[in-house]
């Protein structure tokens, strides 16, 4: 958690888990320099569904978080909104965010939209096709594949020509947030950024950043690069832990 001596004051609860949605929220608040609480959520156990949860997200996912505004407590879910909640809350001075109203603030905003309706999505049943489905389905892990593969080339292309390496300006901004946990665990995916010269450079680079480094281990050891050194024998071998609850859930889910 951040350092309250410089920071505006606030009363962020962030509940959440070590997922690529998980950690945007954690890594804006790093980089805000705000405090938080934490709250991790277990999502193998199915928390994010109990009752008392589904009074912060009705959707059932993590993350969310709760604040006081206007003397009220609020809820705030999706991570693109809590990203846009933090910058246009927090972040006055435009750490990581621009003016609303500029040019700049729409660009943010177009990227932040491609993640949370693209990328995310995409790649999020590229995982689900490629490690958790019970059947090796080739149309399922091609079709998502080949749509993360894609999605990582429209990054990798607006990077080759972007000045100062961001997606954004001048800075990092909510937009790389939103995107980076996925890109990190491509491999999770079966997806390989070797083919992205401009996409893995801003990755490294944003890893460099303390407000990163710190965030992404929110609520515990962000492991997506351990990923990259494994066989696919071995990445199977871990898929099989977690296919048991994702099915589990899928199918309580279903008798809702
Ligand atoms: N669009 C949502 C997606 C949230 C989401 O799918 N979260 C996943 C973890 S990345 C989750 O909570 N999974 C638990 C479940 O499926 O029950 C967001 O961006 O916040």
């Amino acid at each position: 958690m951040a350092s309250a001596s410089t920071a505006p004051s606030s009363n962020i609860v962030l509940y959440t888990a070590q997922t690529p949605n998980g950690i945007k929220a954690s890594i804006a608040l790093e980089e805000l320099g705000l405090p938080y609480e934490t709250h991790g959520i277990e999502i193998s156990e199915n928390v994010q569904k109990q009752p008392w949860f589904l009074e912060i997200n009705p959707n059932g996912r993590i993350p969310a978080l709760t604040d006081t505004l206007d003397g009220r407590k609020i809820r705030v879910f999706e991570s693109g909104a809590i990203l846009q909640y933090l910058a246009e809350r927090y972040d006055k001075d435009h750490r990581i965010s621009y003016p609303a109203g500029t040019p700049e603030y729409w660009e943010v905003t177009s990227w932040l939209m491609w993640q949370m309706g693209g990328l995310g999505p995409m790649q999020g049943q590229a995982n689900h096709f490629k490690r958790y489905a019970p059947e090796k389905i080739t149309y399922g892990i091609n079709r998502y594949g080949n749509e993360t593969r894609r999605l990582y080339r429209v990054m990798d292309e607006h990077l080759a020509k972007s000045p100062h390496g961001y997606l954004v300006g001048d800075r990092v901004t909510i937009a790389d947030i939103s995107c980076w946990g996925w890109v990190a665990s491509h491999t999770w995916a079966g997806v390989s950024i070797n083919d992205f010269p401009h996409l893995e450079k801003w990755l490294k680079a944003l890893l460099a950043r303390p407000g990163f480094e710190k965030g992404r281990h929110v609520p515990s050891r962000h492991g997506a690069f351990d990923n990259d050194g494994l066989t696919e024998e071995e990445l199977e071998r871990k898929a099989e832990k977690a296919r048991g609850w994702v099915q589990k859930s899928m199918a309580d889910d279903a008798k809702r």
